[in-house]
């Protein structure tokens, strides 16, 4: 047990952490804390705190600092040598905004999460500052959706302006971990800088239009951007002292979650394709070279090892599917059950799955639409079918963006343990899917971590090697696609429906009534 690299995953609902032995080949622990199960006294459902504002998902940055606690302490009670640890790093939600004072205060006690859409004004005016949505894809590769970090900082300086004043550090929720790790140090690097809007991704320079728009001073407030491929210092003294590392233990940049799982999944260059299934639902590739989406709908993000990820996000995944389990008390198993009643493709029913509005189609305020049911249809098995299907073709619709044309999908998140949903992506994909084994981005983590560490120290580039022992796909459920015929129209239906639905030539919105 010489070189044991330890990976973090502060993610929507829970932080994991893996550790592995690189010498061994092995992982040689892993532990999860839930939030809501496992940290009451932060009051979160689903990792968020309840909000009766529309839109509105935000959660104390402090909650993500007591669940890295609570996991080492259990790491100490069960005596592990946390003084082999060579290095650690952290993948963090993206787009999370943690602001700070000089003092390290939280200047705004909660955070906005990724799925927060209340912002969608400050998009507004973020894109008209700069000339509109083609001159805002110009300029950073992406439009401004709620999702990603600029609109949030805005909606700050015009919500709290006494509080935007005193910040003095805008953090992401990596960066914050990574704060609290080192015992100070603020760095963020071009992964996860490239989901905050800010800039285009990879210039290494801040879009002045883009930030003149939210305050003068405002760039003064953003931490140095390092490399991605660069520890940013030692951890600190305190937690050499409280837990036992060692004090040469080193902190490395960190990531964003989508970036993480991209090296935790194997997709370290070009030709492969990962679809994560969590509370979002992202489909990425990698490439060597910047990739822009005229529409906006694909974002263009940096990955963490140097190169570009061009990526889908839509932000209802496993929600529909979860509450529908929970409301009629199913496991997946009944489910499954259930499903075997009904026929692929549902006699034409689906689900257009926004239920907390949607990223991709950009659609803040929506809500979920009923295609195709008549009186008699309401029956739970065709509605367990029309939700997963519904999910599916939601992420399908955006996935034809993507510059790929892969021969093999590879899944992670929590629903790629189940069988159905392998199945019915190979389906409507018409492309065969093999799961991934473990647990993506926190894996990830603790390959870069070791990654990182031996460039710096032995001046070795291991990352294929790295990548090629720890990843391992579960080739026994592996799916062909069987039933690709049944979505061919279906497919057509789902993505003429959305954008009629879309097009909107009256005079009211129906997406922005609440009713
Ligand atoms: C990607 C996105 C989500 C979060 C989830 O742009 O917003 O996938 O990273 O943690």
């Amino acid at each position: 047990m010489e070189n044991l690299f330890l990976g973090i995953d502060s993610s929507t609902q829970s932080c994991k952490i893996i550790c592995i032995d690189s010498d061994e080949g092995t992982i040689v622990f892993q532990d999860s804390v839930n939030y809501d199960r496992d940290l009451p006294e932060f009051g979160t459902k689903d990792g968020a705190i309840p909000s009766r504002e529309p839109g509105v998902s935000e959660a104390d940055p402090r909650m993500w600092i007591r669940a890295l606690e609570l996991l080492f302490d259990r790491l100490i009670n069960i005596k592990f040598p946390l003084n082999l640890i060579k290095a650690i790093s952290v993948s963090g939600q993206q787009h999370g905004l943690v602001c700070m004072d000089s003092q390290g205060n939280l200047t705004r006690k909660t955070s906005k999460l990724w799925n927060d859409v209340s912002t969608k004004e400050e998009c507004e005016i973020l894109t008209e500052a700069v000339g509109g949505k083609q001159a805002m894809i110009k300029k950073i590769a992406n439009s401004q959706r709620p999702g990603y970090t600029a609109s949030k900082i805005l909606n700050f300086y015009h919500h709290e302006p006494e509080a935007a004043a005193k910040t003095k550090i805008f953090f992401l929720v990596h960066n914050y971990l990574n704060w609290f790790l080192t015992g100070g140090i603020a760095r963020m690097e071009p992964g996860d800088v490239s989901g905050m809007a800010l800039s285009f991704p990879g210039s290494h320079q801040w879009s002045e239009k883009v930030c003149s728009a939210i305050a003068p001073d405002f760039t003064t407030k953003l931490p140095p951007v390092r490399k991605s491929d660069l520890s940013i210092g030692p951890i600190s003294g305190n937690l050499v002292q409280r837990y036992g590392f060692s004090s040469t233990c080193r902190i490395d940049a960190g990531s964003g979650d989508n970036m993480y799982g991209a090296i935790g999944t194997g997709n370290v260059r070009p030709g492969i394709v990962t679809i994560s299934l969590g509370t979002s639902g992202t489909a990425y590739i990698i490439l060597d070279e910047p990739y822009v989406d005229p529409l906006g709908e694909i974002a263009l993000f940096c990955d963490s090892t140097g190169k570009f990820m061009p990526l889908l996000c839509v932000s209802n995944m496993a929600n529909g599917y979860n509450d529908l389990l929970r409301i009629h008390k199913l496991d997946h198993d009944k489910f499954d059950q259930l499903l075997k009643k009904t026929s692929p493709g549902n006699d034409g029913k689906f689900i257009f799955p926004w239920f907390v509005g949607e990223r991709t189609p950009d659609l803040p305020k929506a809500k979920p639409i009923f295609w195709g049911f008549g009186l008699e249809d309401f029956q739970l098995q065709t509605m367990c079918r029309a939700v997963l299907e519904g999910h599916i073709l939601n992420l399908f619709d955006g996935y034809r963006r993507l510059p790929v044309n892969s021969r093999e999908i590879r899944l992670t998140g929590g629903l790629s343990n189940s069988d159905s949903w392998c199945q019915t992506i190979a389906d409507i994909f018409d492309c065969e899917t093999v799961p991934v084994k473990g647990e993506g981005a926190a894996l990830g983590a603790a390959l870069h971590a070791a990654w990182v560490y031996f460039k710096e120290n032995n001046n070795q580039d291991r990352l294929d090697e790295l990548v090629d022992g720890f990843v391992i796909l579960d080739k026994g459920r592996r799916k062909k696609p069987v039933n690709a015929g049944a979505y061919q129209n279906l497919k057509k239906v789902y993505s003429e429906a959305s954008r009629r639905l879309r097009q909107g030539s009256g005079d009211i919105d129906p997406f922005l009534q609440v009713l």
